[in-house]
């Protein structure tokens, strides 16, 4: 074994020097606890580590305790259910999940599924439907793990929820009547609240969930209440760092409505999780490190009578030295096996285990299979109170598959059993199937009137309905017109300002609108102060379920750093994963809370699609209504930043994403009049769409907006100058535009030609609509003479387009289709480095002289090599290849 894993208290293979006086102590130990109780026992406990630490003795490792359940049998609360008929019931649940997934597969091998994890799940789940998880937008929020949907689904058609039809279309969703492979509210907006598929962002999300949570209590938007975030991790999932990072929030924030349950089975896909180690006392460390309440729920009521009769801990020590690899094969293998390998180890253990048979020891169950013991640690994490709690719950996976998949290695990937292996799985689970029923893999759903159905049915009334169940709609809020939060940017008439400054004014105005003011969720990971959003410091607060406890050093100053309890602001510090999961929370409230809130989340725009991409992709999956601002975005309007930090990505990655309305927008009234949209979609029509908007913190003069620009910049490009007889055609976008603008005077101050300009503050939403009229074309249902947008800006007439943006010139790529005339797209493709802007500019090809030389090149000027000489451009390889 790694002696570098910590496993428990001590090392079992430390020899004891001295039993005799080993003896004596621990029987002096066990005579208090007998008098004087536990607590004063873990008093003078406390005591002698103190005063060990103080003689500098070396510790044992104290994160970590036995390899037994936390919960003993004297704090077990008594079962509050009818176990014979919830066994009936889970029994069928097990069977419609596996019977779904190997009809699929059947039908198509294609089709994939899993059955060994929903196997080991299903006591986890089932004590939580019977028990603990209540419905509704007042009740708890469950996070499935991904691969064992196949239960929910199994379970949905018991509660008469879903169909036969459905589930015979698991896996097969193109047709409309189909089950997602994972939770995906996208595909199943009224079913799954919460996308899991991709792991470590269930964790992250719902520790998150659990915080914003009690966001909305302390904002007064909800009563505190009894609620819980319950949330259901792999144990191979919490290798993924996000499973992970939001451990310290929850305890720090004292997160008691939050309960994560750790499925233990002790492998992943590719094999044992911890061969040589143990996971369950890994993630005990990390847990209780972190500030958790940890609970153990490793061993079945089978070993109760074993434990009682085990006077000197022998399991202990031998479950103590059996490292993972060793558990799963012990998992895989049957009662003899065990008894060989695992008790004759030792003649005590022999001895203790000499009154079973062979077939006894292998009905000794995990604890994740033992309902009392699940429903014992759901009940104490429940009333648990000042900290999160984990439980960590040991199972097999595969559970009940018999040699098909228990603890084999290649369990997870099962999707198929033969005739025999099914026939064992039913009489292993006592279902109602002849052999011809189970050959064909029936589908079992007793009649409503069936004892079974009336408890389960009878159990879900009690807690509040269905789950999962997600609500689609929420309350309309009205919206403000742009006129209300931004006339200064409609009417700017040449005030020089960037779109950061811009939007932050925004922003003060409608956090003071009388609707919308106090459902805006503004989220910062540690940038207010370069976004120049320091002043809402103290204006609107930032959240702290604490207050302040300190007077802050700058508290003489008008704008302070005030936390305060009704805070308004989620300062995320430098967290871009948890500021997105916060951001998902609040963007998906109408939903899960029936409170529409409206975050904004402003970040460096580099450290959104390109860090933390995954989420905004769940989130979009989520069907998340807020806005995302990348913040000093661009390759070169951010100057001095460099490689790192210079973004000219995401707008490419933005288009990808199918509800992500993404905007680059140039000027003021053009973010206003996104903004305004915005919000009234999002808000007030409620679709299910998100926006992505790129501010810049370069300062420049804003025009005011011109009379009927709002279709266009909406739609993705309005005409910002315009010239009789214009020879070219350019396109800007973001800052660049000022690039393009002044190419347009060169070009007509250096060359006599003339050149219109348009500002496009969407080449996604350009990119859309040409999409929708080329497939409706495609299939003969586009109207004469119906144009795209992008068609009708730029009529076919010869006119050769050029367009230049600040990110790759990809983006601007996205609507060559739909220009008739000669195009060229200019950006910035390569790797950022710092410089001026004017230098970046230059580098990347995207500055004034520039864009005239490639419009001059495009309308087959002969003169063109001429300006590119004059203007000194060309030096050097290009840019994308330094
Ligand atoms: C980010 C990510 N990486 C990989 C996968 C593929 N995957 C799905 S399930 C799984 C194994 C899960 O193991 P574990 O978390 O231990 O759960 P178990 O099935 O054993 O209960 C893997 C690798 C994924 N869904 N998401």
């Amino acid at each position: 074994m790694d002696s570098s894993v910590p496993r428990a208290v001590g090392d079992p293979h430390d020899p004891d020097t001295d039993p005799l006086e080993t003896r004596e102590w621990i029987e002096a130990l066990d005579a208090l606890i007998a008098q004087e109780g536990a607590e004063r026992a873990t008093f003078l406990l406390r005591r002698l580590l103190q005063h060990a630490r103080t003689r500098r003795v070396p510790l044992p490792q104290v994160l970590a305790t036995p390899y037994i359940n936390t919960i003993g049998l004297a704090e077990q609360p008594p079962f509050q259910g009818n176990l014979e008929i919830e066994s009936r019931i889970s029994s069928l649940v097990r069977w419609n999940a596996l019977a779904m997934v190997v009809r699929a597969n059947r039908a198509s091998g294609e089709l994939g599924g899993h059955i060994a994890s929903y196997a080991s799940a299903a006591d986890l789940f089932e004590v939580g439907f019977n028990h603990f998880f209540r419905a509704g937008q007042q009740g708890d929020l469950v996070y499935f793990q991904p691969h064992s949907a196949p239960g929910v689904y199994a379970r949905a058609f018991l509660e008469g929820r879903l169909t036969e039809e459905n589930l015979d279309n698991y896996r097969r969703e193109t047709g409309g009547k189909g089950l997602s492979s994972y939770p995906h509210p996208w595909l199943m907006p009224n079913f799954w609240q919460f996308p899991t598929g991709s792991m470590g962002l269930g964790p992250l999300f719902a520790i998150y969930q659990a915080r914003f949570m009690r966001y909305l209590e302390h904002r007064g938007f909800a009563q505190p209440s009894a609620r819980k975030v319950w949330t259901f991790v792999g144990d191979g999932e919490m290798d993924e760092p996000e499973s992970l990072a939001g451990l310290s929030i929850a305890a720090r924030e004292k997160l008691d409505n939050l309960v994560m349950v750790v499925n233990c089975n002790l492998q992943r896909l590719d094999g044992p999780v911890r061969g040589n180690g143990s996971i369950v006392q890994e993630l005990e460390g990390l847990f209780a490190g972190a500030g958790w309440n940890v609970i153990k729920l490793l061993w079945s009521g089978d070993w109760d009578p074993l434990f009682a009769r085990d006077t000197h801990q022998w399991l202990e020590k031998r479950f103590l030295e059996t490292v993972d690899g060793e558990f799963q094969t012990y998992a895989a293998t049957d009662g003899a096996f065990n008894r060989e390998h695992f008790f004759n180890k030792y003649p005590e253990l022999k001895q203790l285990v000499a009154h079973l048979s062979d077939d006894d020891l292998d009905r000794l169950r995990r604890g994740g299979h033992d309902p009392v013991k699940i429903f014992s640690a759901y009940w104490h994490a429940a009333r648990h109170t000042g900290q999160p709690t984990v439980i960590l719950a040991m199972t097999k996976k595969g559970y009940g598959m018999g040699t098909a998949a228990q603890g084999r290695m290649t369990g997870h990937q099962q999707k198929k059993l033969d005739g025999d292996q099914l026939l064992a799985f039913r009489d292993r689970f006592a279902l109602p199937l002849t052999d011809a029923q189970c050959d064909t893999c029936e589908f079992v759903r007793p009649a409503r009137e069936a004892p079974e159905m009336a408890y389960l049915h009878a159990r879900r009334e009690k807690l509040g309905g269905y789950l999962p169940a997600r609500v689609a709609r929420s309350e309309s809020l009205e919206t403000p017109p742009a006129a209300a939060f931004a006339k200064f940017a409609l009417e700017a008439a040449g005030k020089e300002m960037s779109t950061t400054v811009a939007y932050v004014r925004m922003v003060g105005a409608l956090l003071k609108d009388a609707v919308l003011g106090r459902r805006i969720v503004p989220i910062i990971a540690d940038e207010a102060r370069t976004f120049g959003m320091a002043d809402l410091f103290r204006q609107i607060g930032i959240y702290s379920p604490i207050g302040q406890l300190y007077q802050p050093e700058d508290s003489a100053q008008l704008s302070y750093y005030k936390e305060a309890v009704e805070g308004q602001i989620l300062e995320e510090g430098i967290n871009e994963a948890g500021a997105l999961a916060s951001w998902v929370a609040a963007a998906t409230s109408y939903s899960a809370h029936g409170v529409p809130m409206l975050p904004m989340y402003i970040y460096y725009s580099m450290f959104g699609f390109q860090r933390v991409g995954d989420e905004i992709w769940a989130a979009a999956d989520s069907r998340s209504r807020g806005f995302l601002f990348g913040a000093t975005a661009g390759r070169t309007t951010l100057s001095g930043e460099g490689l790192q930090h210079e973004d000219g990505t995401s707008h490419l990655v933005a288009s990808t994403i199918p509800n992500c309305r993404a905007y680059d927008p140039c000027f003021a009234y053009e973010l206003a009049v996104i903004m305004e949209d915005g919000m009234k979609r999002m808000l007030g029509e409620q679709e299910d769409v998100f926006y992505y908007v790129t501010l810049m913190n370069e300062s420049y003069a804003m025009p005011s907006m011109p009379e009927g620009a709002r279709e266009g910049i909406l739609r993705g490009m309005h005409r910002v100058r315009e010239a009789k007889g214009a020879k070219v055609r350019l396109l800007g976008a973001g800052t660049i535009l000022n690039e393009v603008l002044a190419a347009a005077e060169l070009l007509e101050r250096d060359w006599g030609l003339a050149a219109e300009v348009f500002s496009v503050t969407s080449f996604t939403e350009l990119r859309r609509d040409g999409m929708e009229l080329s497939r409706a074309r495609r299939l003969g249902a586009a109207g004469a003479g119906q144009l795209p947008w992008i068609a009708r800006q730029l009529p076919a007439n010869g006119t050769p387009v050029v367009a230049a943006t600040d990110y790759v010139s990809a983006v601007a790529d996205l609507i060559r289709p739909w220009i008739a005339d000669a195009y060229v797209a200019l950006g910035t493709d390569g790797f950022g480095r710092s410089d001026t802007r004017a230098s970046l500019r230059r580098f990347f090809e995207v500055d004034r002289q520039s864009v005239a030389v490639a419009a001059m090149h495009a309308l087959g000027d002969g003169r063109a090599g001429e300006a590119a000489k004059r203007y000194g451009l060309g030096a050097g390889a290009a840019p994308w290849a330094r």
